[in-house]
């Protein structure tokens, strides 16, 4: 099948010379600085951290020919760009982008620069769980039909990278985020898929409903020339059906009507070429209701780019968990170890507690993004023999939790996994599922999950070598 181009931005910025303003200089922003050089703008790129913490980055950017400002007050030595291009992590209402948009100033975020100068369309793909799965299962299965494609996005590559190798592609699929998805103008993906949306960055976002305005921007610029795909087992999602302007279609681990659907213990989508059987689920190669709507959505995305049901399982089954998601780490003296580092909120950590079977032990807690614990402490109370709480959160959590079951609060992640060890019998699974943002503690999700996994490592050698 053909891939159509309508989505294709068609009046992409005239770039030389403007003088743009870079915002944040971690992974975005330097990906932003070294393509908007590239086209021959002139670039100043902008972070609030000191100088010291980024010597790399001040180094390439320089190194490329634009200028770097740093430090506290660094927003404010900007004068007057032309544009404003902004690093998801930096939250929309900032002051010195408020302080732009006054003053006249076009302020975009990464998302929407790559979109105007990306050459083929874009499927985009978000929800609070589950996106970086079903982007990932998307390519391989986009990978099985024979269709070129560009996994992106929110799961770790900037989009605006991969503008020169979309050249050569048929696609690009694109984890989007909602703080992505707050400073997009035009973007239009062909096709937008939303998984779900439950309590996660009410620390970023005003409200709930903030946060859900934020998701439905996806598909604000389509018509019903493109696609939006809603997962409707989540409530929030299935209200959007008949409120999206593109062509809806449906996916539901339980709701016969769907597009993607289970028939017979199998996932089974709609196509155009008629019903195609994608495999058991009992062959999914992760384990999990919400892996199973996860999978339909990508087959429903697939199968409108062409693919069978027969490429639709093939890559499917050369789907492998990222790292930090029901990770087994070790197994030491008849206790597993799995880091679930990335359950960064509680839906997606109580979704990956009902996939977990045994005695549990957990380590929870983090950054709580402002979001009630009260159903993940029930949750918890149910399924754990023992509750280790890390972070800012700890106590809120081990309130949610009662006095039922175990708890106790570490201040490090070396306490907290040693404690569970010390607790644990041959048979028990500790866990590492925090329901909980990182940066209280860590630099982020994969330095926690490392850290997890360290002193996991350094239990087994100890177990190992005892006489060491
Ligand atoms: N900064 C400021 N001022 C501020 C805030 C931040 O100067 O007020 C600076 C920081 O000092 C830092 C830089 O901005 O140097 C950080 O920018 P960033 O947080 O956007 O980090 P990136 O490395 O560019 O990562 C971003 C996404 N981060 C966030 O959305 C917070 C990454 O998603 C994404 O993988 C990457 O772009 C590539 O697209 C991470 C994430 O946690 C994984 N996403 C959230 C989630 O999945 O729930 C949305």
């Amino acid at each position: 099948m053909t891939i159509p181009t309508h989505t294709v931005f068609d009046q992409p910025l005239a770039l030389k010379d403007k003088r743009v303003a870079v915002i944040g200089l971690a992974r975005t922003g330097l990906a932003c600085v070294r393509f908007l050089v590239s086209q021959g703008a002139q670039v100043v790129g902008a972070d609030s951290k000191p100088a010291t913490e980024l010597a790399d980055s001040c180094h390439e950017v320089t190194s490329l020919g634009a200028a770097a400002v740093t430090g506290f007050e660094a927003f404010e030595q900007l004068s007057d760009p032309d544009l404003v291009v902004v690093s998801p992590g930096v939250p929309y209402n900032h002051p010195a982008l408020a302080q732009a948009r006054a003053a006249g100033i076009e302020v975009i975020g990464e998302l929407e620069l790559a979109y105007r100068f990306c050459p083929v369309p874009i499927i985009a793909i978000s929800g609070t769980n589950g996106k970086g799965t079903t982007t990932t299962m998307t390519g391989l299965m986009l990978e099985a039909a024979g269709v070129i494609n560009i996994v992106a996005g929110n799961i770790g590559v900037p989009v605006i990278s991969q503008i020169d190798r979309a050249l050569q592609a048929d696609v690009v699929v694109a984890e989007v985020s909602s703080f992505q998805l707050e400073t997009v103008v035009h973007f239009r993906p062909w096709i937008a898929v939303l998984l779900n949306i439950t309590p996660d960055h009410l620390d970023r976002h005003a409200s709930l409903q903030e946060y859900a305005a934020s998701k439905r921007r996806l598909f604000q610029n389509q018509t019903a020339d493109d696609y939006g795909v809603l997962c409707v087992d989540d409530p929030t999602v299935a209200e959007m059906q008949g409120q999206l302007p593109s062509q809806v279609l449906t996916v539901s681990s339980s709701c016969l009507d769907s597009s993607g659907r289970v028939e017979q213990g199998c996932l089974v989508v709609d196509t155009s070429s008629g019903v195609q059987r994608i495999l058991p689920v009992a062959q999914m190669p992760v384990p999990g209701r919400h892996n199973v709507t996860n999978a339909l959505a990508a087959a429903v995305v697939a199968g409108l780019c062409g693919a069978t049901g027969q490429q639709m399982a093939e890559g499917l089954k050369r789907f492998v968990p990222a790292n930090h998601l029901l990770t087994e780490v070790a197994q030491v003296k008849g206790i597993r170890f799995v880091d679930d580092s990335k359950a960064t909120n509680t839906a997606a950590a109580i979704a990956d507690l009902s996939t977990l079977s045994g005695p549990l032990l957990v380590i929870v807690g983090g950054q709580g993004k402002e979001v009630d614990f009260s159903q993940f402490g029930q949750h918890l109370a149910d399924r754990c023999r023992f509750v280790c709480l890390i972070g800012e959160s700890g106590p809120a959590i081990e309130a949610a939790v009662g006095d039922a079951t175990e708890t106790m609060q570490a201040f490090s992640m070396q306490e907290a996994v040693e404690e569970c060890y010390r607790r644990a019998e041959p048979g028990d699974t500790v866990v590492l599922l925090p329901g909980c943002a990182s940066f209280d503690m860590f630099e982020d999700q994969t330095h926690r999950g490392e850290e997890f996994i360290r002193v996991v490592r350094e239990i087994a050698q100890r177990e190992a070598n005892p006489e060491v």
